[in-house]
């Protein structure tokens, strides 16, 4: 597989998020968030970690983007984080959280990368949470729209990619209705987090390719959600409905893996909950390398969607992070190479011959990272993170197949 596989103008990137990249949750003014609160909380974190360095990439984004740059990539999505913005969620923005940003773009676009930019993913400013709750309240709808319109002001004129929440589901199932992620709440909304559709918003697609049971009592388990919340919250108003339908300039899919379920509602809800709420099964995703799910995936959203302009923002896969295991096998990480060449093969059969519209495609992940609340145990990256040498970036073999893949033959079309 190779660039000469998808169409011209076709973009290649690696995605990443302020909370688990960046670290610096001390540095210029950021507030606390509520991953911050959470993380501190015992027994939330696999392996009692926390973000505040991650990876630190608040200190090293421009000798990571030269690592992008050298890899070929055309793109980079990272999310901002509304409490370096805003502190305490409101108010007047904080100079240092926009400045940190403005040197983030300024650096990609310097080096040819465009950015796409996430402008939620996850990380609430912790003023909101204990001020009203949060996104239990309609009063989050008008903060969060002036932090949108802050960062449209001050950054819009370079950044021509945007995206509003990551994965919506995640956020309400995970944070507040099983309550196993921030702000572990169990309670429900949904509506909330649907109104702002601004650019592009990325649903939580992981298990397309479902059986029609599974389907039934995912939906069903949906429509119950649907129901319960429609019972407990007012409904969304026509006129706020009216403008999400076709407000969307692209779909943003995060997409991992597919689940196959037999016929069998219990053991689906099972999988469902357990998979969010468990350290060893939300592994499980990347048990299950399927890689036509992915085609399937775009074939469904053409056919049901009217085959909107899709970019797949995370796809990738993680391998333990385990003592035991010695750095150069870490570093040989050929699942992943065949994990990533087999779904970009059934991607651009996708493209090529079911004429889906797909313009680009973002590894999870370019580093390994800071993975929620499984702390550092999961690693995702195309870089191998030596977590007790300085952070240290090692390329993994994936990170030269992706070298090869890339820049092989835009090398050879310079020529
Ligand atoms: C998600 C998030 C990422 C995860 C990645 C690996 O999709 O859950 O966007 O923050 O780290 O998916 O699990």
């Amino acid at each position: 597989i190779s660039r000469a596989d998808f169409p011209d103008g076709f973009i290649f990137g690696t995605a990443s998020s302020a909370y688990q990249f960046e670290g610096a949750v001390n540095e210029g003014n950021k507030g606390t968030s509520i991953w911050d609160t959470f993380s501190k909380q015992p027994g939330r974190i696999l392996d009692f970690s926390n973000a505040k360095t991650a990876v630190d990439q608040y200190h090293r984004f421009k000798s990571d983007i030269d690592l992008m740059k050298d890899l070929g990539m055309d793109a980079y999505r990272f999310s901002i984080s509304w409490s370096r913005i805003f502190p305490n969620g409101t108010g007047e923005p904080n100079h240092a959280g926009i400045e940190y940003y403005n040197n983030l773009i300024d650096d990609l676009l310097e080096k040819g990368i465009q950015p796409y930019v996430t402008l939620y993913h996850w990380d609430l400013p912790q003023m909101l949470e204990d001020r009203y709750e949060g996104w239990l309240n309609d009063q989050i709808v008008k903060d969060f729209e002036h932090y949108a319109f802050i960062c449209f002001k001050a950054f819009g004129d370079r950044v021509k990619y945007w995206l509003t929440f990551n994965e919506p589901h995640s956020i309400v199932l995970q944070g507040y209705d099983l309550g196993f992620q921030a702000p572990g709440r169990c309670s429900i909304l949904g509506h909330l987090l649907c109104r702002k559709g601004q650019s592009s918003i990325e649903p939580y697609i992981v298990a397309h390719n479902i059986l029609l049971s599974h389907a039934a009592a995912y939906h069903s388990y949906q429509h119950n959600f649907k129901k319960l919340v429609a019972e407990r919250l007012p409904e969304i108003k026509p006129e706020v409905s009216s403008l999400l339908v076709g407000s969307l300039d692209f779909v943003g899919i995060n997409h991992y893996t597919t689940l196959y379920a037999r016929n069998d509602r219990t053991r689906i809800e099972k999988f469902i909950l357990q998979d969010a709420s468990s350290d060893a099964a939300a592994n499980s995703h990347w048990l299950h390398i399927v890689p036509w799910g992915i085609r399937k995936l775009a074939k469904y959203v053409r056919d049901r969607y009217g085959n909107p302009p899709m970019v797949i923002t995370e796809n990738g896969m993680d391998d333990p992070n385990k003592p035991h295991i010695a750095l150069n096998k870490a570093l040989q990480d050929d699942k992943r190479i065949r994990y990533h060449r087999d779904y970009l093969s059934n991607l651009s059969a996708a493209i090529r011959q079911d004429n889906c519209d797909v313009r680009g495609y973002f590894v999870w992940s370019l580093l390994d990272n800071w993975e929620w609340n499984m702390g550092y145990s999961a690693r995702f990256g195309l870089y191998y993170i030596d977590y007790r040498n300085n952070l240290t970036r090692i390329p993994k073999a994936s990170a030269k197949w992706f070298r090869n893949m890339l820049r092989l033959d835009s090398d050879l079309r310079n020529q």
